[in-house]
């Protein structure tokens, strides 16, 4: 580990960026462009473009199989994918839902007006807290989504008992755990349905693109029928549907990037390895864990800023970075409860959510992936170790300024 330096090297007062070009969270991951260019080659040749194409199947069935599931319909996103689910699973009413997550996993709810009731974290895992879930149950509530955040896995079992016992509906927007394992089991069958997102921020991409995994036979038909019309064949629709079909460009790319899936991972792991290894010792400034013993796809690099300890602001880190040209970001800053239209129907919500609120302040994600090198962490983190070395000194010249 590198000394910290003096905060005269700091480019919020040289000027001087330690990075001449942005390095951003959330950097596609792009795998053999030769495979990938022979694929679209013959998607350009077979003028087959979309609608269950060969490749979008082909890719089903691979997902299907290393998620360990009896079906994985694909989509055009996580987004329409959760809606169609909701809908599916004939979710109404209320929905428990995590407030610390994307703002897509409340809106797919709202959008078809169902209530998103939002629930407290557990501040050492940052998913829902199942002991708060039971209390949060109405007469209107139907269902319940855990969002496995960071691909972390929510708390299956708990969760599952109370869906039993309360007769409610179970989905998991499992849009960062793809590839991911709980308790040696696959991320893809746990609940009614879990549905992955292939966005191009995450480690494993189809452009835009997901997938609902469920082990329901007649779940995953409805599924099937809704994200296209609710065609049933030829001039015969049969259900209230929409398009979420998936085009055979995004499934090329998805087929092409599952030859690098564990190249990927494997680069993900080396680089949150060596973070936190140069983070070490540092204190207030914590990297989270992953079970060691389970599969976990390392895409988030997330730091947990203690204020009290580091004595610099998790805001006021990012400042730095960001003028180093190190494009850090705050998620799930502020809590989807305080965004609209939640902000607007719940404006005491956040009183009930005190792990949501000091969580979202304290979060900061580093850039990570294959377009981040060793010696970028190795710059990275001298910039966090100056910073935080003095941060009182830092805070106290920006005032002066
Ligand atoms: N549920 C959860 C828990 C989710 O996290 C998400 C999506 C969903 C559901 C819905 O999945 P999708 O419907 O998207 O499939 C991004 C992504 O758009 C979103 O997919 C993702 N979660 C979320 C966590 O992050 P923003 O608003 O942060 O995107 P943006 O444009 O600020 O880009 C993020 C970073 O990525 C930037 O640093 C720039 C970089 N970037 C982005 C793109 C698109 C690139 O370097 N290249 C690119 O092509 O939402």
């Amino acid at each position: 580990m590198s000394r910290a330096e003096t905060i005269d090297t700091l480019a919020i007062f040289t000027g001087k960026p330690a990075f001449p070009e942005k390095l951003y969270v959330g950097r596609p991951n792009i795998g053999n462009r030769d495979s990938f260019m022979e694929r679209i080659g013959d998607i350009l040749d077979r003028r087959w473009l979309t609608n269950e194409g060969r490749y979008a199947q082909e890719f089903e069935s691979r997902l299907a199989e290393l998620a360990g599931v009896r079906h994985c319909i694909t989509m055009c996103n996580a987004t329409i994918a959760l809606e169609i689910t909701i809908r599916a699973l004939g979710l109404a009413g209320e929905v428990i839902v995590p407030s610390f997550t994307f703002i897509a996993t409340p809106h797919s709810l709202q959008w078809q007006e169902i209530t998103p009731v939002f629930c407290d974290i557990d501040p050492l895992t940052h998913n829902m807290d199942p002991r708060r879930v039971e209390e949060l149950i109405t007469p209107r509530t139907t269902g319940i989504i855990g969002v496995h955040v960071w691909g972390r896995p929510c708390a299956v079992e708990p969760l599952t008992e109370i869906a039993r016992r309360r007769g409610l509906k179970l989905l998991f927007d499992a849009a960062h755990a793809f590839g991911c394992s709980h308790r040696g089991e696959a991320i893809g069958g746990f609940g009614d349905a879990e549905v992955f997102s292939f966005h191009a921020t995450k480690f494993f991409n189809t452009f835009e693109g997901g997938a609902v995994a469920t082990n329901n036979d007649e779940l995953a038909a409805k599924i099937r029928l809704m994200k296209n019309f609710g065609f049933a064949g030829y001039d015969r629709v049969v259900y209230l549907g929409t398009n979420g079909k998936m085009t055979e460009v995004s499934a090329a790319m998805g087929l092409s990037s599952l030859e690098s899936l564990d190249q990927f991972i494997a680069v993900n792991r080396r680089n949150y390895l060596l973070y936190r290894e140069e983070l070490s010792g540092l204190p207030g400034v914590g990297v989270i864990s992953y079970d060691e013993r389970e599969r976990n796809n390392f895409q988030y690099l997330v730091l947990e800023i203690d204020e009290e300890v580091s004595r610099i602001s998790r805001d006021l880190l990012m400042e730095i970075l960001h003028g180093e040209n190190v494009l850090a970001r705050r998620y799930f800053y502020p809590g989807c409860h305080r965004m609209e239209p939640y902000a607007s129907y719940f404006p005491h919500a956040r009183l009930l959510l005190p792990a949501t609120e000091q969580l979202a302040g304290r979060v900061l994600v580093l850039p990570t992936g294959t377009a981040v090198s060793d010696s970028d962490i190795a710059t990275i983190c001298r910039i966090i170790r100056t910073a935080v070395a003095h941060g009182a000194e830092i805070s106290e010249r920006l005032g002066a300024r």
